[in-house]
């Protein structure tokens, strides 16, 4: 007899979102802009001069899609929270209907029977703190951890799951380093001191759910394993450089108080000296951390690549995503492995999971066939049943997304969601991907033993 996929009986099955690319009327009822705002009204910066201003219009629709996730047997829902709908101001004066909207959010979700796990920052900084320095500006690490305790005085009895920062290496990286995410900076020098204050501001916004909160909080990070191409030298240390850079340049400090090494060879004179005490605020305890993986990479030296000298390497064989991603799930296997060894037995979530591709249009019968997205999917949960067999402390794993999206700098061009959003009807589709997801969560996963 073959042995049949079990997962752990607490093992959650969600879906994930974020606030700005889906919600819609980012200035109702009080809200301020965010840097997102600002952004997309930039001519030339958003693919098709596409917004947020519409996106899913889930700010008005929020009902019906709580209870589209509990139809598709959703058990978890990972959302964020604007801080400029609670704080308009980014500080100060609260804006008691932005944080109503989230209080409802909970609740149905809670009538649903969904666990919600809430995100406080991704990547919608408000405007008037970005006018302050916005990441840049020390003050940051107070105002993110003031802004924290307000949602957590208001939601943490009803909230279990709190994640501090989504991706702070795409918030460097996209908004600091290259500008192809708000705010649009490029500059060497910024890039390090904005991951600084990320930093510190995680661990005050820790500190400070410490002294109000009741459950558990944690650290979202994107992984990208790292394989060299070769066994040259040079091709062996870029991929160091690029892990370090990717993978370990927010771990590091937050689980052990320390940055990499390399950072200082990639980034140079650019790469700043700080004071024992920051790096004491950043090293919090943390309860979980949160893993979005998407991708792999092969890497090889290239001096023309700046500041890393680094190259992805293209796979002959492999498929890629409509963003230009390999599918490689056994990286995932890997990935959480890593995670594991390198920091201990924390537990995790992945947090992210999940691939654009091209779909079809919605058949008269209310189908969409996304076979591309099934296969990814299927491959991506068996790859972390084999990290939880190689044991590691897996809780639970939240795809991406439960709707197609604003991407960002790409527009409505590419959509992640196991549920198709006709943008102009902004009529939801579950998409065969939502009703095989929906299998896997009914079967606790045992239907990941079926042949494909
Ligand atoms: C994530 N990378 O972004 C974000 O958390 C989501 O908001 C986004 O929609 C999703 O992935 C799909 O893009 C990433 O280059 C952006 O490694 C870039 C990378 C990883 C994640």
């Amino acid at each position: 007899m073959t042995q049949r996929i079990q997962f752990p009986p607490k093992f959650l099955w969600g879906s994930a979102t974020s606030a700005y690319q889906i919600e819609g009327s980012p200035l109702a009822d009080g809200a301020g802009p965010s840097i997102w705002q600002r952004f997309v009204h930039t001519p030339g910066l958003v693919r098709d001069g596409d917004t947020g201003e519409m996106a899913c219009d889930h700010y008005r629709r929020m009902e019906s899609d709580v209870a589209l996730m509990s139809e598709l047997g959703m058990q978890a829902y990972r959302f964020s929270i604007a801080w400029s709908r609670v704080l308009p101001e980014g500080k100060g004066k609260v804006n008691a209907a932005g944080l109503a909207f989230y209080e409802r959010l909970v609740d149905a979700l809670l009538k649903n029977n969904i666990q919600p796990m809430v995100t406080l920052y991704h990547w919608d900084m408000p405007a008037a703190l970005d006018d302050r320095g916005g990441w840049l500006n020390p003050d940051i690490a107070g105002w993110f951890a003031d802004y924290a305790s307000v949602v957590f005085r208001k939601l943490d009895d009803r909230v279990k799951l709190w994640a501090t920062l989504n991706e702070p290496w795409v918030v460097t990286d996209g908004g600091y380093l290259h500008g192809a995410l708000a705010p649009g900076h490029k500059n060497r020098f910024e890039a390090p001191i904005a991951t600084h204050h990320l930093m510190r501001s995680h661990g005050a916004a820790v500190q400070a759910y410490r002294a109000e909160g009741k459950h558990q909080i944690g650290l979202v990070v994107n992984i990208e394993p790292k394989y060299a191409a070769s066994d040259l030298p040079q091709d062996i240390a870029a991929t160091a450089r690029a892990e370090a850079y990717m993978n370990r340049q927010y771990l590091d400090p937050a689980i052990f108080g320390t940055y990499p090494g390399e950072l200082k060879e990639i980034f140079g004179e650019a790469w700043p000296e700080w004071p024992e005490e920051d790096y004491k605020l950043i090293k919090q305890p943390i309860d979980f951390l949160g893993v979005n993986y998407y991708t792999r990479n092969v890497t090889r030296h290239d001096e023309a690549s700046w500041p890393l000298r680094a190259s992805p390497v293209r796979q002959k064989s492999a498929t890629y995503t409509e963003t230009g991603w390999e599918v490689y799930a056994q990286g995932l296997t890997d990935t959480l492995t890593w995670v594991k060894q390198r920091y201990g037995d924390i537990p995790l979530y992945v947090t992210e999971n999940g691939a654009a591709f091209f779909d079809p249009p919605v058949a008269e019968n209310d189908r969409l066939d996304d076979p591309l997205r099934v296969n990814y999917l299927r491959k991506h949960l068996r790859a972390i049943h084999s990290a939880i067999d190689a044991g590691v402390d897996l809780r639970g794993y939240f795809v991406w997304s439960l709707l197609d999206n604003f991407e960002w700098s790409l527009g409505y061009s590419k959509r992640f969601g196991i549920v198709h959003v006709d943008f102009e009807t902004q009529k939801r589709t579950p998409k065969a991907s939502a009703h095989f997801y929906s299998k896997v969560i009914a079967s606790h996963g045992d239907v990941l033993s079926n042949p494909d």
